[in-house]
């Protein structure tokens, strides 16, 4: 069996009650066979980049997986199935997203896959809550170049153990 690896997804809403979207698909993930969820960021709301609709909730999770990414990527896709996700053009508004950010410290470079995700480093949604998880991870002038982007905490819900 191969050794576990660290890897990083972030999540995305915008359609629906996101909140309840983001926070069920991280139970969900917790649940995936042969991965265990190490860390999982606060919630973000953020405005869409280069997309349209209302705010995203955004957050990022760490898990250690014995899958290998191509597997890791299918029940992440599953998942997003579950959600009722549709994709009728290119970063339209969304039930949910799960993009794998990083692999362990794996380069993957195939027509279905890209990690390191190449638009990351642009995105405050991902750095910022990656960063809060792994802050070896994002350094301080990676952040700095994103913080022109909005994004701020979504209240935890207090009544609910959030
Ligand atoms: N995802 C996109 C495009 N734009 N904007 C925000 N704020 N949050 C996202 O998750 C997001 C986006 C493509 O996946
Ligand atoms: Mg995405
Ligand atoms: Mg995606």
């Amino acid at each position: 069996m191969r050794d576990p690896v660290t890897a990083y997804v972030a999540l995305g809403a915008n359609l629906g009650d996101a909140a309840a979207a983001v926070k069920d698909a991280m139970a969900r993930i917790a649940q995936i066979d042969q991965t265990t969820l190490a860390r999982a960021s606060s919630l973000y709301r953020s405005a869409p980049v280069e997309s349209s609709g209302p705010d995203y909730v955004n957050a990022v999770v760490e898990i250690r997986t014995r899958l290998a990414a191509p597997d890791l990527l299918a029940r992440l896709q599953a998942i997003e199935a579950g959600a009722g996700r549709e994709r009728p053009f290119r970063n339209a508004p969304r039930t949910l997203d799960l993009d794998l950010l990083l692999y362990g410290s794996g380069r993957i470079d195939s027509e279905r896959l890209q990690v390191p995700h190449p638009r990351m480093q642009q995105r405050a949604f991902v750095l910022v809550p990656l960063a809060e998880i792994a802050p070896g991870r994002v350094s301080p002038a990676q952040l700095k170049s994103v913080a022109g982007q909005s994004i701020t905490l979504v209240p935890s819900d207090p009544g609910h153990g959030a």
